[in-house]
């Protein structure tokens, strides 16, 4: 439900008082425990009128702690040292006590007869916040927990290779075709992961306990029952997904692995089998477009190179911005506030240690809203920009909800806000906005779905499998012992790649991707990446358009935004089913949108691979 997060916890988005317990883990309340309880716990047999008042509380105290603690979460975010990390750990702890305390205590009204619908759903809210819970009453668990998870975010953070900076060997990932310099640096920067896993394990441990105490079997189990159904149920519904949307995915992957045995050699890319994970143009080989060049050619030419585009048209970080801003302005938002731009970070400092992994923040869950992003003016991150102001604009639209409100209802939601809106920089608009001269032709079109798929359709199995690793290791199906094991089992099963050499036995290659050490849920991306098409379809539906999905932007339309502008404001105050329907008249996750999108291509696709034998 959070935003999300912090600290100690997650990246991206909202500070809102759940968020940030959602970010972190926790126990006793560090300073007024005592209040937010007291009623219930001095009622042996709780009222319902005992439950309204507690949960009016225990919003209230959330909303008094999580200024502070966000602005710290900041201050450690843009200057990584010993001290900020000692500061925000404390805060973490301090959130995490709180959170499980107001846990427990909503715990005590379960089973009382008469609850209205509000105070059960508050009830629940408090119960599934956290992301990492400590054992109840435990104080030196919740601050070992708090230490490591600071410690883990600030060793990301930190990391580095012979000098270089996670993004200058992104850099490298993206633009090399050097084979062997793929592999030099996708092996660094997993080098840095190497120290975490004991650290993990242990934080593995201390939060599983915390969910025993809260009654959910594992850490897991407490994250699928976020999603307003049963936790078993919701892991079928991912599966479902999945199923749906594996087989363009497996069409993909066969093309995109014939013209890369074509760069490589098939002895270096054996067409039977996964591909080596370091040569999809992204150190996790999540999203694929900077391989465009390699696996697009005649009629998969889109006619422009959108990066270029910025790049003639002399688009520095405020312009990326102040473009994605005035998308959102377009079709009925609020211009971003001042603040935003006064207190946002946009560039990488050179002399200091930041977080660059891009986030959004609330920070008085009122208008204080910031990105913080090391943008280069490149496509990619053109739209991360659109990505992280959809949050802000969720942010915003649901500050109008009580505290406990003032989040999503699905993750996933939170996700898909800004990509629904990119998905919306077609070629018309970019000419609208200027950055284009001539709309490319049908005959582009191949090119155009290409573009697009190399990032969102590649994405799907990374984004499932990231937590279905967590899951089995916080389930106890993998040891600390087969952890990189498990997760190589996976990358394989779902995404058909493979580790380029052999990877040691201490290697934690999972502790590599931002979202591990900095404990962000994952499945989110995964529903994102099938609910912003989802969105997309529908607002294109409501503002008339009948051409191809792929064409159709709504700049400029009010209409949809204010309807768009309705669901966000509903916070988490209801269901995601019922948010859901209140935009797009669906109740369910639905894959045929994105399936639908990519229909031209998934044909073009299945021709070429025609007489290819696809599969690992
Ligand atoms: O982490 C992010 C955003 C911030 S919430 C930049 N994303 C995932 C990732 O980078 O791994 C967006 C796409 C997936
Ligand atoms: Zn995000």
């Amino acid at each position: 439900m959070s935003s999300i997060t912090k600290r100690a916890g997650q990246l991206a988005g909202a500070v809102s008082a759940l968020a940030l317990l959602a970010a972190c883990d926790p126990q006793t309340p560090a300073a007024p425990a005592g209040d937010a309880g007291q009623t219930a716990a001095e009622t042996a047999q709780p009222t319902a009128e005992d439950a309204r008042a507690f949960v009016e509380r225990a919003g209230q105290k959330l909303a008094a702690v999580s200024e502070e603690a966000s602005r710290v979460f900041w201050i450690n975010a843009n200057f990584i040292t010993y001290d900020s990390n000692w500061l925000a750990a404390k805060q973490s702890e301090r959130l995490t006590k709180l959170g499980v305390d107001l846990a427990q205590e909503a715990r005590r009204f379960d089973g009382v007869e008469g609850l209205d619908a509000d105070t059960r759903r508050k009830l629940m809210l408090l119960k599934e916040s956290l992301t990492l819970p400590a054992p109840a009453g435990d104080d030196e668990a919740a601050a070992e927990l708090a230490r490591i998870t600071t410690e883990l975010q600030s060793m990301y953070g930190t990391g580095e290779v012979d000098g270089k900076s996670l993004g200058e060997l992104s850099e490298t990932m993206a633009s090399s075709r050097d084979y062997d310099e793929l592999l030099a640096t996708w092996v660094g920067w997993r080098d840095v992961a190497k120290p975490m896993k004991d650290m993990y394990a242990a934080m593995v441990d201390i939060a599983n306990q915390g969910a025993g105490d809260l009654g959910y079997d594992d850490t897991g189990v407490l994250w699928r029952s976020k999603y307003d159904m049963d936790p078993d149920a919701f892991a079928a519904d991912v599966d479902r997904l999945w199923g749906e949307v594996k087989p363009l995915y497996e069409s993909l992957h066969c093309h995109v692995r014939a013209k890369l045995g074509e760069q490589y050699g098939t002895d270096k890319v054996p067409q039977d089998g996964p591909i080596p994970a370091h040569l999809l143009g992204n150190m996790w080989a999540q999203q694929w477009g900077e391989i465009f060049d390699l696996v697009a050619e005649g009629d998969a030419d889109p006619g422009y190179d959108l990066t270029q585009l910025l790049k003639d048209a002399d688009y520095d970080h405020m312009k990326m911005v102040e473009t994605a801003d005035n998308f959102f302005t377009s079709v009925g938002f609020e211009p971003l506030p001042e603040t935003f731009y006064e207190r946002s970070l946009f560039l990488k400092p050179e002399d200091r240690d930041v977080v660059c992994h891009a986030s959004a923040w609330n920070l008085d869950d009122q208008d204080d809203i910031r990105i913080k992003m090391c943008i280069k003016p490149t496509a990619d991150d053109f739209k991360t920009i659109h990505h992280e102001i959809g949050h802000n604009i969720y942010q915003r639209a649901y500050k109008i909800q009580p505290p406990l409100y003032r989040g999503d209802p699905n993750d996933g939601f939170h996700e898909a806000i800004g990509d629904m809106i990119a998905l919306s920089i077609t070629p018309d608009y970019l000419k609208q906005i200027g950055l284009l001269d001539q709309v490319p032709s049908e005959d582009k079109d191949i090119g155009l779905l290409m573009a697009q798929a190399l990032d969102k359709v590649a994405f799907l199995p990374f984004g499932l499998l990231v937590d279905k690793w967590r899951w089995q290791v916080f389930s106890g199906e993998l040891t600390p012992d087969d952890y990189n094991e498990g997760w190589w089992k996976l990358r394989e099963q779902y995404q058909g790649v493979t580790a380029p050499v052999d990877r040691a036995a201490d290697a934690f290659d999972p502790g590599a991707k931002y979202h591990v050490p900095g404990n962000t849920p994952y499945m989110r991306y995964f529903l994102a990446h099938i609910f912003q098409f989802q969105f997309h379809r529908a607002a294109c539906e409501m503002a008339g358009w009948d051409g191809p999905l792929h064409r159709c932007s709504i700049y400029g339309n009010k209409e949809v935004g204010e309807k768009f502008n309705a669901m966000l404001e509903m916070g988490a105050s209801k269901t995601w089913q019922e948010a859901l329907e209140a935009f797009t008249g669906q109740t369910e996750a639905d894959a045929t949108a994105i399936q639908a999108y990519f229909k031209p291509l998934k044909d073009w696709l299945d021709e070429q691979n025609q007489g290819r034998s696809c599969g690992w």
